[in-house]
């Protein structure tokens, strides 16, 4: 018993990147983690650089984490790349910001394949510049048939849309007569959602100290476990996420064996 009182582990702090992975694989890792990847524009704000510098480095931030979420054995990693409300940012800033996908997969596309990395995207595919639709679309295609990572891009994304999208399918079936409302459950809508075939998220990490959801998963993430930290997209590294994944295991813990009562 008093083990647990006292099971802070400050030596975490100088174990080495490797012993902190194989530490927090030995416990339950989140099937699906979901982050908004906050905080570029103001880290290139504190060097005097462009807000696009800040974005590109976040740019860096999405492979290193995304390595490292495979490595771990976490089934889905989506990240909020570009909102339906980023549209309103100067033009030159959102022209930059849309061909970061196609210099992302220029890239890593490569090691993304070499890992088993299936690229998946959820959003308004139609309104985006057709050069950024046409490199997911091919990076989609390239790892199609991969099993590893299922790196999900939230792109030109907004969740109360995704929703309202959801809906009027939805009506659509019940006008043509193939539905009756009575069928409309909470499973039906889910599988109209764009993340019909993940899994809810685990856990959701917002970087840059904002606590708020941003119009971001919000039917998905009724039962998430929400980690926030002050530090910005560009400085979140490895142990930045494990960090997250052990808080994520700690509550986990103490919750054991209450799932669906009053852990809810
Ligand atoms: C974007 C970098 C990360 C911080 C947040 C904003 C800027 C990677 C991609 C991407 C998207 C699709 C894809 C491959 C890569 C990306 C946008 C913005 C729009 F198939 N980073 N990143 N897309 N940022």
């Amino acid at each position: 018993m008093l083990h647990k009182l006292i099971r802070r582990k400050p030596e975490r702090q100088n174990q080495s990147l490797a012993e902190r992975i194989s530490h927090t694989k030995k416990d339950q890792i989140p099937e699906h983690i979901a982050i908004i990847m906050d905080g570029n524009g103001r880290w290139a704000k504190k060097r005097a650089l462009p807000r696009v510098a800040g974005h590109h480095e976040g740019m860096k931030t999405v492979r290193k984490i995304t390595r490292l979420a495979n490595d771990l054995g976490v089934g889905a990693l989506t990240v909020y790349a570009f909102s339906t409300e980023n549209w309103k940012r100067p033009k030159l800033e959102v022209d930059f910001i849309m061909r970061l996908p196609e210099e992302f997969l220029g890239t890593y596309l490569p090691e993304l394949i070499e890992q088993n990395v299936r690229v998946v995207m959820m959003g308004e595919n139609d309104t985006l510049p057709r050069h950024t639709q046409e490199a997911v679309r091919k990076a989609m295609e390239a790892t199609k048939n991969n099993t590893g990572l299922i790196l999900n891009f939230a792109l030109n994304y907004g969740s109360r849309a995704e929703i309202a999208q959801a809906m009027q399918k939805i009506a659509q079936l019940v006008e043509e007569g193939s539905l009756s409302s009575s069928e409309v459950t909470e499973d039906l809508i889910s599988q109209h959602l764009m993340t019909c075939e993940l899994p809810e998220p685990d856990l959701l990490i917002r970087t840059s100290g904002e606590v708020r959801l941003s119009n971001f998963m919000l039917w998905q993430l009724a039962y998430t476990e929400f980690w926030f930290t002050e530090t910005l997209w560009p400085d979140f590294d490895e142990n930045c996420l494990l960090d997250a994944v052990d808080s994520y295991q700690n509550r986990n813990r103490r919750y054991g064996g209450l799932k669906g009562e009053e852990s809810n």
